[in-house]
């Protein structure tokens, strides 16, 4: 458990940077980042598919954000419950985003907020 604490701590300090850095290593510029334009972030690279919950194959703000929601995830379970949650938005929310109702966010459940826009 302990170990996935700090993947997810080394993850979210990556992605802070990278949500700045997005416009600049999209190259293509179509909003999203895929595996070659994330080859100059090394961490990025290396977690890609943990990133992408949807597994399109290429990294959005959406995916980002939504990690970003995951660093409040202070058990380690890779969801985030109503103690957790730190994001007011989505804390209002919270009911309405579980839309497995288990009680807890996953990040396919935090993306969806941000998909929403
Ligand atoms: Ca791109
Ligand atoms: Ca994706
Ligand atoms: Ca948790
Ligand atoms: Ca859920």
């Amino acid at each position: 458990m302990k170990k996935k604490i700090l993947t997810i701590a080394m993850l979210l300090c990556t992605t802070t940077v990278l949500a700045t850095e997005v416009k600049k290593a999209d190259k293509d510029g179509d909003g999203t980042l895929d595996k070659s334009e994330v080859k100059a972030f090394k961490m990025l690279s290396k977690h890609f598919d943990i990133i992408d919950t949807d597994k399109d194959g290429t990294i959005d703000q959406a995916e980002i954000n939504a990690h970003k929601v995951l660093m409040a995830d202070k058990d380690g379970d890779s969801t985030i419950d109503k103690k957790e949650i730190k994001h007011k938005e989505i804390a209002k929310k919270f009911d309405a985003l579980d839309t497995d109702k288990d009680g807890t966010l996953d990040a396919k459940e935090i993306m969806a907020f941000f998909k929403k826009g």
